[in-house]
């Protein structure tokens, strides 16, 4: 399937056309087109073949001659004279937080700066001081120290994709291949790919890769490459006896090694990657990871606790937490739609989610002072509940709750009146803009929307976007504490760019028996799956489902917000 191909043909065409303030417009129509077209379950190619490009949702005639081109000739003459068009450096450039499309475009063409480098240099020489003011100035120089302070890690999905690739490679050539590294653990950033087999043709294998730009090393039990993406692959290689011991030790953490390496000399014993050995050196458990934890008179540790923050302690006295997961959820409880910024209708949103298999979902679209997001007025939220009236009838037994992610504004008041918001069935609040106040005001704003009576959690609660913007300074230990004083929840945003609460805060949470939800942020129906990130921040958390709300079933979840 091409699918993805043509979606990122698309994705880069709206770019182009919004770095060069052509049409707003066809710069949505390009983004709709291209997030449709990725999560169809069709293949556009074999629907080009047929003529029916246009059954495509937002693929209009316009569109479609492009998709048309692009199959033809393999390119696409439009796409490539706005590239030639566009000054140099602009992506690059766009990358940078505070910098958007129109202020990339004028530090390339009018400015002469052409890379983050460029950007840093003219900002410290003074060279910028005319431009933007002294604020701006400070926000793109803090983009730029987190842009490389963040360096080449991967987001989740990134990462996965990349290991899929991998083991869909190695799994065509009859070799199995197992995870390890700090993907296996679930954080919320991957460094580099870490992989264990016990096959001896892995090492080969492994330079042939597809897409490999370099081989670092190459020796009889290791091998490890970078791939044109940039990414690191380290792959191993052990005998059966050995690998539980390999998979301890390769998934890490660290810390968690030293620690059980540490309980393993005070019996007297060694643990190293080949496995747990006795006082002569002999071998007392090494095949699977179970085998080695019993050895060590352990329950086994799920990867995602494996961080030393007590498992190991707790795994000793029988004491670990039984893990929520993702068949625990009953239902998702923060999505967008087009009402709002979202690029799948409100109906597809509730038929995926009920296809697949919740119970329920909150549709929380954005509220009015969110202008860039299209937030919704109380008159347009009348007339979209009709819509979900409708279709609560067409639905039924399935639910879909009327919510809102409501706008907690500068001054820590909502967008509603307390009238209007009790006419919802969820509330989340959120926190979108005036991040430049001070940490005391933001967190007043927080606790303020914390103890408004219609609301029933805080989304986002420190709004990071990872790699990107570092979360607001708020005092989060207040949140919880006012969370738990009034009887609200926090939210674990399961956009893997957020990850928001993350796992200590989520885990603070629950220890101070505030109840957190876990849901997707989706804005499209593919977005929906963002759910199983959130599940592995709330894994890393130590959570049960029973602190987790919307493992309830509609009922005791209705029940549940009073
Ligand atoms: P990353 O790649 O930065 O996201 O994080 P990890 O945890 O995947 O780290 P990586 O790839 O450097 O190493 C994989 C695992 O190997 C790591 O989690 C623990 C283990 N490991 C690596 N170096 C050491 C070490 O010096 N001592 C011990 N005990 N374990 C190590
Ligand atoms: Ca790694
Ligand atoms: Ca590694
Ligand atoms: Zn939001």
């Amino acid at each position: 399937m091409r699918n993805s191909e043509v979606a990122d043909v698309l994705d880069s065409l709206g770019d182009l056309v919004e770095i060069n303030g052509e049409d707003r417009f066809k710069v949505i129509a390009y983004r709709r087109a291209a997030n449709s077209i990725r999560n169809l379950n069709d293949d556009v190619e074999e629907l080009w073949k047929r003529g029916r490009l246009e059954d495509i949702r937002y693929v209009g005639g316009g569109i479609a001659r492009k998709i048309d081109e692009y199959f033809r000739t393999g390119r696409l003459e439009l796409l490539e004279r706005m590239k030639a068009k566009t000054p140099p450096g602009v992506p690059r450039l766009m990358a940078v937080q505070g910098v958007g499309p129109r202020t990339a475009y004028r530090l390339s063409h009018d400015l002469g700066i052409s890379s983050v480098d460029d950007l840093k240099n003219a900002l410290e020489s003074g060279r910028l001081d005319s431009e933007f003011g002294p604020k701006v100035r400070v926000a793109f120089l803090e983009g730029i120290e987190r842009l490389s302070s963040f360096g080449k890690r991967m987001l989740v999905p990134e990462a996965e994709a990349e290991f899929q690739k991998l083991a869909s490679y190695f799994s065509a050539l009859g070799i199995e291949v197992r995870m390890a590294g700090s993907l296996r653990r679930g954080k919320d950033t991957v460094g580099d790919i870490d992989l264990l087999s016990t096959d001896a043709r892995v090492i080969d294998a492994t330079s042939g890769c597809p897409g490999v730009a370099q081989v670092l090393e190459r020796g009889p039990r290791r091998a490890s490459v970078r791939l044109e993406s940039g990414t690191q692959v380290d792959v191993r290689l052990f005998a059966p006896e050995e690998l539980g011991g390999a998979l301890i030790y390769f998934t890490g953490s660290k810390d968690h090694n030293i620690a059980l390496r540490n309980l393993a000399i005070e019996k007297g014993w060694k643990l190293n990657e080949y496995g747990l050995f006795g006082k002569r050196g002999e071998r007392l458990a090494g095949a699977s990871e179970e085998e080695v934890y019993r050895a060590l008179g352990m329950q086994y540790i799920s990867p995602e606790l494996r961080e030393d923050r007590g498992e190991v302690a707790a795994s000793l006295n029988g004491e670990l937490p039984d893990l929520v997961t993702f068949d625990d959820i009953k239902g998702d409880l923060q999505m967008h739609s087009t009402w709002s910024d979202g690029a799948s209708e409100l109906d597809e949103m509730a038929k995926a989610a009920k296809e697949r298999g919740y119970e329920y979902i909150a549709l929380t679209d954005h509220s009015v002072s969110v202008r860039v997001a299209n937030g919704l007025s109380e008159e347009r939220f009348r007339r979209q509940w009709k819509e979900i009236d409708r279709l609560n009838a067409e639905l039924a037994p399935f639910r879909v709750l009327k919510g809102v992610e409501v706008e907690i504004r500068s001054d820590g008041t909502l967008d509603f009146s307390e009238s209007f918001l009790d006419e919802f069935d969820v509330v989340g609040a959120s926190l979108h803009q005036s991040f430049r106040q001070s940490p005391e005001k933001l967190t007043d704003r927080a606790l303020s929307a914390l103890s408004h009576p219609s609301v029933d959690f805080l989304c986002h609660p420190t709004n990071r976007l990872i790699g990107r913007r570092e979360g607001n300074p708020i005092d989060l230990s207040k949140v919880v504490e006012a969370a738990k004083k009034n009887g609200k929840m926090l939210e674990i945003d399961g956009n893997p760019k957020r990850l928001d609460l993350d796992d200590v805060w989520a885990r603070r949470a629950m220890e101070d028996g505030v109840p957190v939800v876990v849901d997707s942020d989706a804005h499209s129906v593919g977005e929906l799956d963002n759910v199983a990130y959130g599940v592995t921040v709330a894994r890393r958390a130590w959570l049960e489902a029973r602190s987790v709300a919307n493992t309830r079933g509609l009922r005791d979840f209705l029940e549940l917000l009073g």
